[in-house]
């Protein structure tokens, strides 16, 4: 058992599409406001990524950052991690962008290239609130989530050093764990690392049990002791994968980017929801939740006087 408990709430991301919930944020405002509230109900670091203030589609151009960054600062002493992960179809470089303009205390890292699909969704819906979501949605079918050793090695040069950021290293299949493995050993990264299991995605390993166990079991062995670990469980599986994972000793992430839904059919209104949620559902089975010092301290972050916005 870890001594406390992170809860990642990843607010936005770049699957989900305005037509799908009401409560998306789909702007830098809505963004800010929600990721304070669910700092408010608990969440310890906020992921994020950035949205066109006009047209709500995923963006990593830093000036929709700026603002943004800046009230969820002044309002909230949570651990900001920014997104490396851009939406699928933009360049490495360009998804770099807003973490060297503002160097927060984490960014996510993808451990590998894999199929990154969405597209069944599109079936969903008979109509779209803006013109470029049902293209983007059905598009994925056809993408690669591009993360080769060359791009992987590109984010750990450029955020590392200097900048001195840690990283959420997202591992959506076994084999990203043997990539984040050969990179540890050339010495681009420093322990303690902090995995994060992304299980569930059309593409990468579904979100079950017995799977995340063998995430668990095969990090072990390659990683020995000198890490941390959470999961995301996609869709469905969200809090369920969430809950097991907390009782084997691993941190855990919610929010919208990941699920849209608080029930079995039912939307969560907000991130703060899913946040309270999880915060209680591990509170009743014994698990304390970390503060955003405790979570600096565990993971070797860099601290929040380090960060440029
Ligand atoms: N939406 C997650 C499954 C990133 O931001 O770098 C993937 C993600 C990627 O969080
Ligand atoms: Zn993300």
């Amino acid at each position: 058992m870890p001594a406390k408990t992170i809860i990642s709430c990843a607010i936005t991301g770049a699957v989900h599409t305005p037509t799908m919930s009401p409560y998306l944020p789909i702007n830098p405002d809505m963004i800010a406001e929600q990721a304070i509230s669910a700092a408010e109900a608990g969440a310890t670091i906020l992921h994020l990524h950035g949205r066109h203030p006009d047209t709500g589609a995923p963006t990593v151009d830093p000036s929709h950052f700026t603002d943004m960054l800046a009230r969820i600062k002044q309002s909230t002493d949570a651990v900001v991690n920014i997104s490396t992960g851009g939406s699928i179809t933009m360049t490495i470089e360009d998804r770099l962008a807003p973490a060297q303009r503002f160097s927060p205390e984490m960014c996510s890292m993808n451990m590998g290239s894999l199929n990154f699909a969405f597209h069944p969704l599109a079936d969903r819906y008979d109509s779209f609130k803006y013109d470029w979501e049902e293209d983007f949605i059905r598009r994925s079918e056809a993408g690669i989530f591009r993360n080769t050793f060359e791009d992987i090695g590109l984010v750990a040069e450029t955020l590392g050093g200097d900048h001195a950021i840690k990283f959420e290293h997202e591992c959506y299949d076994v084999g990203h764990l043997y990539n984040l493995k050969f990179m540890l050993d050339q010495g681009l990264f420093q322990a303690p690392i902090f995995l994060q299991f992304v299980m569930g995605i059309l593409g990468g390993i579904s979100a079950e049990v017995e799977n995340l166990v063998f995430m668990k079991r095969t990090a072990d062995k390659v990683f020995g002791n000198d890490y941390e670990w959470s999961v995301i469980g996609a869709g469905n599986q969200q809090m369920r994968l969430a809950t097991v994972a907390a009782q084997m000793g691993g941190h855990v992430r919610v929010g919208l980017e990941d699920s849209l839904y608080i029930a079995r059919g039912e939307l969560a209104t907000s991130n703060a929801q899913q946040v309270a949620k999880i915060r209680e559902m591990l509170e009743l089975q014994g698990n304390q939740v970390a503060t955003p010092d405790e979570a600096r301290a565990m993971l070797g972050l860099k601290g929040a006087d380090r960060v440029r916005f």
